[in-house]
């Protein structure tokens, strides 16, 4: 499917401010993958287009179908903002076609990460982050970080997610501990 149809796609299936949000991802990831070798633009702009394509849907349609079409149901047992994201990368391999598997886990791990991320995934998860419609303390260094060193971003972004999952007394699904206790090996 061509770029312009998941575009006009998903915008039928989000809110407008998901949608603008989900057009901020993609023009951040495709500046940040311009600076890595190999990575084609074509990937990126398709994965941050879809990456959050079941955001809008209500709780009840996520959940079923992480009950029918998923084989995680612990993911029940946590938080629902992290639904979407599992859910989006069985949607759009349903909906659309897309086969390519680095894309379908850009889209599967964009809230969580996971250990031994690709490139992909990183660029993803980090555009996701500091898009520039982002406002919170740190959301500058941030930037910088995602410019100078992926991983060192990811990081501290992990940090900060799970320092106010702390502070609201919110249960923290363990990928994104593991993702964390990866990432911390990859820089010793
Ligand atoms: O969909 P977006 O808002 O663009 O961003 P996202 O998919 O990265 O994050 C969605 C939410 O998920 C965000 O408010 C923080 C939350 N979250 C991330 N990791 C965890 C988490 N919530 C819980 N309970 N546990 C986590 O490990
Ligand atoms: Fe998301
Ligand atoms: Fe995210
Ligand atoms: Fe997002």
């Amino acid at each position: 499917m061509k770029i312009d149809d998941l575009l006009q796609a998903t915008k039928e299936e989000l809110f407008p401010a998901r949608y603008e949000h989900t057009l901020r991802v993609m023009e951040t990831a495709i500046q940040l993958a311009k600076q890595i070798n190999g990575l084609e633009t074509e990937k990126v702009a398709v994965a941050a287009v879809l990456h959050d394509f079941c955001k809008c849907w209500p709780t009840i349609k996520l959940s079923q179908w992480i009950e029918h079409e998923l084989n995680n149901l612990d993911l029940l047992l946590y938080d629902k903002e992290l639904w979407h994201a599992p859910v989006g990368a069985e949607v759009v391999r349903s909906r659309f076609g897309v086969e390519d598997e680095d894309i379908l886990n850009a889209i599967r791990f964009h809230t969580t990460g996971r250990p031994n991320m690709s490139i992909l995934e990183k660029v993803i998860f980090i555009a996701d982050v500091v898009e520039p419609g982002r406002s919170f303390p740190g959301v500058d260094e941030l930037r910088s970080l995602a410019n100078s060193n992926l991983n060192q971003a990811i990081l501290t972004s992990l940090n900060h997610t799970i320092r106010f999952l702390l502070d609201k007394g919110k249960k923290i699904y363990p990928l994104t501990l593991e993702t964390r206790n990866a990432l911390l090996d990859t820089l010793v």
